[in-house]
């Protein structure tokens, strides 16, 4: 019998050593130490062999089956520790390999004019704020001469929010141009006043190359002892001649709003036909960029401010019609269909 434990011995533990996969090893464990496993049996024969015998084979028996065991266990471990080791140098990272692109976003050109015109009018003293989009009809219209029913309403096609009030009125709207934000500042802050607002407004507007329905406006204005008309052009061929250069030519005319007197509007020669007429200026050699004027003396009342001390000027700029004069861009759809072949041109 000790003879029989010494051969399964160097059988088992060869056999073990060159074992390297799981399944293996399993099947290993079955054959030697499972229930009809080599070894079992001959510990379950024990019974049947003399005693002498039976004391000296038990004992070395039961010896083989603690060393089998531990073989085992030693061999899993390894088997474990050999896959861990794998799977760490199959995911250390190769630091010479090339990286990965990174794609880089860029202002959109209406961000990019926004700033390049609020740093112009900060460096002349400017302060930026920004307001409300849904106004009421009284910043939007009445607080600036517009009441109902008034014809001036009919240059702002209006978009109304779906609300009615107590009255059978409806007091909200998108506001169609920044100029509401000229009463909220003013019912805030006293003169000396020097501001620009910018914002998105919204019109219900009949669509084309230099109309859009949601566009952004920049108002200006100034309020103070002694403002005239003189500061108002000073200021406006300032900002344009640091954008468009010293040779852009520019066009005041006279224009009406009811919350202005007097009003002017600005324009810029054309930027496609020099000022000779096409189609994106309607044949006219200039666009129009802005609206402006003196503030109304009952504007300046609505507020608290009085006219006989203060008087003021106040504009109102499409900004998008900045970049379109600046870098030549002739339909002003492109700026909100989200192409970004346009939008990597900036
Ligand atoms: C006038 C006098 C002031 O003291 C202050 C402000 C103003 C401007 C006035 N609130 C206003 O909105 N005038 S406006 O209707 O002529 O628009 C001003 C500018 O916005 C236009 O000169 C034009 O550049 C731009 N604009 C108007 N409708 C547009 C548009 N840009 C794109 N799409 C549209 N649909």
């Amino acid at each position: 019998m000790l003879d029989t434990l010494e051969e399964l011995k160097t059988k088992a533990l060869g056999e073990l050593k060159n074992l390297n996969d799981r399944s293996g090893i399993e099947a290993w464990r079955v054959g030697y130490l499972g229930r009809k496993g080599a070894l079992t049996k001959i510990l379950r024969s024990l019974p049947e062999l003399a005693i002498e015998e039976r004391r000296e084979a038990g004992s070395a028996a039961n010896k083989l089956k603690a060393l089998l065991e531990e073989s085992l266990t030693n061999k899993q471990e390894s088997l474990k520790k050999a896959d861990i080791e794998r799977i760490m140098g199959e995911s250390r990272i190769d630091v010479s390999l090339p990286g990965y692109p990174v794609r880089l976003g860029r202002l959109h050109p209406t961000t990019q004019i926004l700033r390049e015109t609020s740093a112009i009018f900060a460096s002349m003293g400017f302060e930026v704020v920004e307001g409300p989009e849904v106004e009421t009809d009284y910043y939007n219209f009445e607080a600036l001469n517009i009441p109902r029913g008034h014809p001036a309403r009919d240059m702002w096609d209006t978009l109304w929010v779906d609300y009615t009030d107590e009255k059978g009125e409806r007091p909200m709207l998108m506001r169609t141009h920044t100029s509401p934000m000229q009463i909220r500042f003013m019912e805030r802050r006293r003169p000396p006043i020097r501001v620009i607002m910018p914002g998105k407004v919204y019109r219900y507007e009949a669509i084309d190359a230099t109309h859009e329905s949601m566009f952004y406006q920049i108002e200006g204005l100034a309020v103070d002892k002694g403002i005239t008309m003189a500061h108002l052009k000073g200021t406006l061929y300032e900002y344009a001649r640091r954008l468009f250069g010293q040779d852009r030519r520019v066009r005041f005319r006279c224009d009406y709003f009811p919350f202005v007197e007097p009003g002017v509007e600005m324009a810029i020669d054309c930027f496609i036909c020099k000022g000779e007429g096409c189609r994106v200026c309607k044949n006219e050699g200039w666009i129009e960029i802005l609206g402006a004027g003196m503030v109304h003396p009952d504007v300046l009342r609505r507020v608290d401010c009085d006219p006989e001390i203060y008087t003021g000027f106040a504009f109102g700029m499409g900004l998008e019609r900045i970049p379109m004069l600046k870098y030549g861009i002739d339909d002003i759809r492109l700026f909100y269909s989200n192409d970004l072949r346009f939008l990597e041109q900036f």
